[in-house]
């Protein structure tokens, strides 16, 4: 008895188009008993015309989750889970544990005296703080201390650690990785330090002191690794930056006012696979719409407005995160008439740009409008 396939036929030139017949169905029952298939049953799924994201576009809502994370204070020690972490497990991407294409995103929360094993991993993370203080992390020897709004980079292969200082007050915030990438590419190894906990080997936030001056670098300074040496960016200076920026400049009509987090030994991206980006836009701004490969976490430092992806409008206000899949319609509307809204954006851009996957379209009709449903 034939097995059904499914059929994905089109009646387009240059695509698979053959209809089933008992013969063939008998034959493709056939090949499968060999470990191999008739690519015409598969070619027209395997080649869509364009990007199929598995992702949907999905906000998630602080006020919503922000008790449900506090709560895993009570139930859980970092010794016994590890990470104390609440994952964003997009529908589409349940198999993976993915927050959107291959990006995981987690909400992690501690408790002021707490401090969570150090340990190693292929996988790269960035680690963006939404409340507390007291958060420092450890990446081989060098202490960041964070507040709102800063993040911190765990790339891979460095030894890295989180805690709250005892004096602190309990601190949540965004872990952004890029694990299921890795996991896709299958090169994920992971390491617990043999002491658990590293010692601290540089002068606090020297990272940061030597290399995030802007326009100015240490002279004779030498730095090839594939990730910033600046591991730790501020928001306090992000934000003048975007200010600045934003005094002599429209921005780009699909991103506002929107800077890129950088290398500065390269100018690259801070990471090889995960790209970070802060954008500003002002008070009334509604921009454009584009769409362009790549998968994007957006998280909501400051301000309240919405998105419109693929036709669906998206409220969201601070510290909501939402998400949009690669190749989504997107543009986003700062509500506010009189203050600005800033995103940050974690993505994979770095991976789409390196590997020459990256590609963008205008939204041409209604002035860069979508049509809105619901
Ligand atoms: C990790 O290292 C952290 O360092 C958070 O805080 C979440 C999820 C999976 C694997 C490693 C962290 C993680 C993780």
């Amino acid at each position: 008895m034939a097995r059904q396939h499914e059929n994905h036929r089109e009646d387009v030139v240059g695509r698979a188009n053959v209809e089933d017949t008992p013969e063939l169905l008998a034959y493709y029952d056939e090949l499968d008993q060999h470990h191999v298939g008739a690519l015409w049953t598969v070619a027209n799924k395997i080649e869509p015309w364009q990007p199929v994201s598995q992702s949907v576009p999905v906000v998630w809502r602080y006020q919503a989750l922000r008790a449900q994370v506090l709560r895993s204070l009570e139930l859980v020690t970092p010794e016994k889970a590890g990470r104390r972490v609440i994952y964003l497990n997009n529908p589409g991407r349940r198999d993976v544990s993915a927050a959107v294409g291959w990006l995981y995103a987690g909400l992690q929360v501690m408790n002021p005296g707490e401090i969570a094993h150090s340990h190693r991993h292929s996988a790269s993370a960035i680690r963006f703080i939404m409340e507390g203080t007291g958060a420092y992390t450890v990446v081989d020897g060098h202490k960041m201390t964070l507040g709102a709004n800063d993040f911190v980079l765990t790339p891979n292969g460095t030894w890295h650690e989180h805690a709250v200082a005892p004096e602190g007050s309990p601190c949540i915030w965004q872990d952004g990785l890029d694990i299921p990438f890795v996991n896709a590419m299958e090169a994920n190894f992971f390491e617990v330090h043999p002491e658990l906990s590293q010692a601290v080997t540089y002068p606090v936030d020297d990272m940061t002191k030597t290399w995030g001056n802007p326009g100015l670098m240490p002279s004779g300074g030498n730095w090839t690794k594939g990730y910033s040496p600046m591991f730790k960016y501020e928001w306090l200076r992000t934000y003048e930056a975007l200010n600045q920026y934003a005094s002599c400049s429209d921005g780009s009509p699909f991103d506002g006012v929107l800077m890129e987090y950088v290398n500065p030994a390269t100018n690259g991206p801070v990471m090889r696979t995960l790209g970070a980006s802060m954008q500003l836009l002002r008070p009334g701004e509604h921009t454009q719409a584009h769409r362009h490969t790549g998968s994007f976490l957006y998280h909501v430092a400051k301000g309240q407005g919405h998105s419109i992806i693929n036709g669906k409008r998206y409220d969201w206000q601070e510290r909501d995160i939402f998400c949009v899949p690669s190749w989504a319609w997107h543009e986003h509307v700062n509500a506010s008439a009189s203050d600005d809204a800033c995103l940050f954006c974690l993505s994979d851009l770095p991976v789409m740009r390196a590997l020459g996957l990256y590609r963008e379209q205008a939204f041409g009709d209604n002035g860069g409008r979508q049509p809105v449903v619901g």
